[in-house]
This record gives structure tokens, sequence and C-alpha cells, in this order.
């Protein structure tokens, strides 16, 4: 195997600014090992979760959050494309990992499997608990943002009360002996991911977009599962030529996934982490392409059945929700809700600022160029006909724009940018404003049209807000 060591840049925090980060490593796609983070950024996690010795303190995680629910993974068998799990309670999990119930953190040795504690939404659940803050260089998070105020599924019969907390959000903490690992795979949606390890170690193993066809099979319908394996070369014959790219992550430390990069990830010691999945304007169009590629699959998959079926589009986008996330009604929705927060924000900065040509404001730069991103993949999506015949689940502007949910979106993207750009004045704004001083209706209503029902629909409306709100930017900004 080709395993290439020192490839993935390691940088101290204190030496990246946000723009940095963006040109270098989140449009680039690609992966960075931070680190230096830990000794400044005091975390409740860092402390109650980690032994003076820097082993995960199972004791707190029985005592304090022994109740919960959590997936575990048994890293030794496989089901499908990943590891089979199991649901149980937290308590359990740490009984698995401890050989005494006096929690003296001596592994188990007789044990014949490997847990792994995956997926755990400890944030959603635990919401009072503060256990960390998410670095600022990993906020821009639409995903997250989204998901704190709307459901993902726009379909009803898609929405079922298992998915209650499994689609609720994207951050997660993980915990895994040491020998427990992570398969092969790429990232859900084609999000970027951080992992940062509050104590532990993990090895990974990184394989850049370009070479990703050398590990599926000739159909390129299977993937490689554990790239240790013995590889069937008739079956995979690219794999040998695939190059990896290794990197050891300490406890304190931080590794950035890009998108589309497939990985494999072991704890080399017990190891626990913080991770969370999400997109932006930089890799929205990532996003988009999964959705498509998904759906023309879907569609293959039960072309046979197409000429008896009354509602054979409904069962596409159905089965696209159920097996990637989300289908085009979800994103299209998605993108119209982000598409009028996004003019709602540049109207209120417009409007606190008075005389808006005297103003370059970055946070309004950023705004276009989400506005920028929204309209490219709108205009793939139209180009490819998605929701041709849409007329059940357009999006109203009006009862989207007084939903106190809509209201709530707006608050949090606006304190979001305002700490990324660091303008202070305009944090407190959204600390403090009501939703009529954000939204403001008097505004957007005069030029609205009533409802989205096509990307065409989103793409004219995006030209019309930005040539009358964003206007005086366009110059130097990046849309
Ligand atoms: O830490 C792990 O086991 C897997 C994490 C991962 O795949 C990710 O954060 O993208």
């Amino acid at each position: 195997m080709n395993i290439k060591k020192g490839e993935i840049e390691k940088v101290n925090w204190k030496n990246l600014s946000y723009s940095e980060f963006v040109e270098r490593f989140m449009q680039k796609n690609q992966p960075l090992l931070l680190n230096g983070f830990s000794e400044h950024h005091n975390w409740r996690a860092s402390v109650d979760w980690v032994t003076p010795l820097g082993h995960p303190n199972f004791q707190f995680f029985s005592t304090n959050f022994g109740d919960s629910k959590v997936q575990v993974a048994d890293c030794d068998t496989r089901e499908f494309t990943d590891q089979k799990r199991e649901e149980m309670l937290v308590s359990e999990f740490i009984g698995r990992c401890l050989q005494d119930v006096e929690g003296s953190a001596v592994q188990c040795s007789n044990s014949h499997s490997v847990p792994y504690l995956k997926d755990w939404h400890f944030v959603k659940e635990y919401p009072e608990y503060v256990a960390y803050k998410t670095p600022m260089f990993f906020c821009d998070d639409w995903l997250n943002l989204y998901l704190d105020n709307y459901r993902m599924h726009t379909d009803s019969d898609t929405y079922q009360e298992n998915n209650e907390i499994c689609c609720s959000d994207y951050r997660f903490v993980y915990m895994g002996v040491k020998g427990s690992w992570t398969p092969l795979h790429a990232n859900v949606f084609r999000s970027y991911s951080w992992s940062a390890n509050v104590c532990g170690k993990k090895r990974w193993l990184f394989l850049d977009p370009s070479q990703h066809h050398l590990v599926f099979d000739r159909n390129m319908k299977n993937c490689v599962y554990n790239i240790f394996d013995e590889v069937s070369d008739s079956k995979f014959p690219g794999f040998k030529k695939a190059i990896w790219l290794e990197r050891m992550q300490e406890a304190g430390e931080i590794i950035f996934v890009p998108s589309g990069w497939y990985h494999q990830v072991h704890n080399l010691e017990d190891t626990i982490s913080i991770n969370h999945n999400w997109f932006n304007a930089n890799n929205l169009s990532w996003v988009w392409n999964l959705l498509l590629r998904d759906y023309n699959e879907a569609n293959e998959y039960i072309e046979d059945i197409k000429d008896v079926c009354e509602d054979f589009e409904g069962l596409c986008q159905r089965n696209l929700a159920a097996n990637t996330g989300m289908n085009f009604y979800d994103f299209f929705t998605f993108i119209s809700r982000f598409t009028l927060a996004n003019i709602v924000l540049l109207c209120y900065i417009n409007g606190r600022h008075g005389n808006i040509t005297q103003i370059s404001s970055t946070i309004a730069q950023h705004l276009l160029m989400n506005l920028g991103s929204i309209r490219k993949v709108a205009s793939e999506m139209k180009d490819r006909h998605a929701l041709k015949g849409n007329q059940d689940r357009a999006v109203d502007i009006i009862e989207t724009l007084e939903d106190p949910s809509f209201c709530k979106l707006c608050m949090d993207i606006g304190r979001t940018y305002a700490m990324i750009h660091e303008e202070s004045h305009l944090s407190f704004d959204f600390e403090r404003a009501s939703a009529g001083e954000i939204v403001d209706l008097t505004v957007l209503k005069a030029y609205t049209s009533s409802q989205f029902y096509t990307p065409e629909d989103l793409v004219e409306f995006i030209d019309n807000a930005v040539a009358e709100h964003g206007d005086c930017y366009i110059n130097s900004s990046a849309i």
C-alpha cells in the first residue's frame, strides 16, 4: 500500500485567520490538522470527560449521562457498507468498555467485540450542559443552523418518529476503545466535517477525490470497506494505485475533512472525539451533485416498474430521502429559505448603515457570496429540470418570512457572521433585535413574487434582490 505521511498540512490555529482558512482549505477543499487549540479553549468536555491521566472518564459518563440511548458499532462485524450497530444505554456501553464496575478504566480483555459509540447527538440531548464551543473556523454551518430551526424533510411520510433524533442535527460525540475504527467512507451529503480529539489518539487515512474511482469496483457501485484487508485485485482493479495520506491526531488537535475525500479512521488509544458535519456556500455544489447522482441511481434501480407505477417520480424522491438523507424537495426548500435569510440580512445591514455605498461590510460580501453560490446550484437544478411540474410543494415567501422559525434562523446566521467577522455591534443587534426589526416585511414585500415553485423562480428572485440590495457591493464581491 502506498501511504504518504505528513502531507496533510498541520497549522497552529493562532497562525491562521478565518479568511486564510476559507481560501486555503474550504475553497481549495484540502484537509488540515489544527493544533494548539485546546490550550486556549477551556472546554468543559476537556475537564469533565477526561481523567487526570488523559483517559476517557467512563465513570463520569455513566453517572451523568448513563440513561442516554446511543448507537454502538461492533467494529468486528460488517453490515452492508458499515459496521453492525446496536442501540443501548450509555451505561451499558461503558459496562462493555470496562472490566470492573468500579470504573477503574481497565479495558475488557475477554470481550469479543470492539464497541464504538458513534453519532451521539450530545448537544441536542444536553443543550444546557455546554460541553464545548464550535471553533470559529467551522461556524458557517448551514446544515446545523437550519436543523436548529427546521426539520429536513418536507414530506411528512418521510418524517417518522424514529427520525426525530437521528435527523435532528449533525453534531456528534464519538467514544471508542483502543482498536475501534471507522470503515472507508466519504461524508454524508459530501459535507465537510471537523473532528476534535477530547482525549486519545486517531490515525486518519485520506484519499484525494481525484482518486476515488480507485476504491470502487468496475461498475462504480461497491466501495472497499477496510483498506487494510486483503483487497481483491479482480474486484477492485485500481486499489493498489491509490495513494493514501496519513495523519496522526493527538488529544486537543482538530482534523478538517473536506468534501468528497474518502477516509478511514482508527482509534489508537481509548478516544473521545467531537465530530460535526456541515456545508455552506463553499461546498453547496457537492451536496447537489451527490443528490443528482443518487437520484439517477435510484431512478435506474426501479426503472422496470416505471410504467406500472402511478407516481414514479414521488417514489424516486422518497427513496432518495430515505437513502441519502434528503431529496430534491428538501434541498430546494433548504436553499429557498437560505436565500430569503441572506436577503433579509442584507436588507437589515443596508438599512442599519444608511448610506450603503460607503460601506464595504464583510458581512454583506459574505451574504452575497452565499447568494452567488445558491444561484449557481439553482441554475444547475434548472438545467436538469429538477422539480419539473412541482405545484404541490412550493415555498411560500410571505409565509416563510412571517414564520418565527425563519426569524430565528436569520438571527442565528446574523449572530454567527457577526462573530466570524468580528463585527461586535452587529452581534449585539442579533442578540436583542425584535423579529420585526430583522425581518422587514415592508422592504421585502415590495418586490416579492409569492412563491418559489422551481429553481428558475429562485434564480430570478436572487437576480432581482441582488440588483436591488447588493448592487453597491458587486464590484468587490464574489457573486
Ligand atoms: O472518528 C471516527 O471514527 C470517524 C470520524 C469521521 O469519519 C469524520 O469525522 O468524518
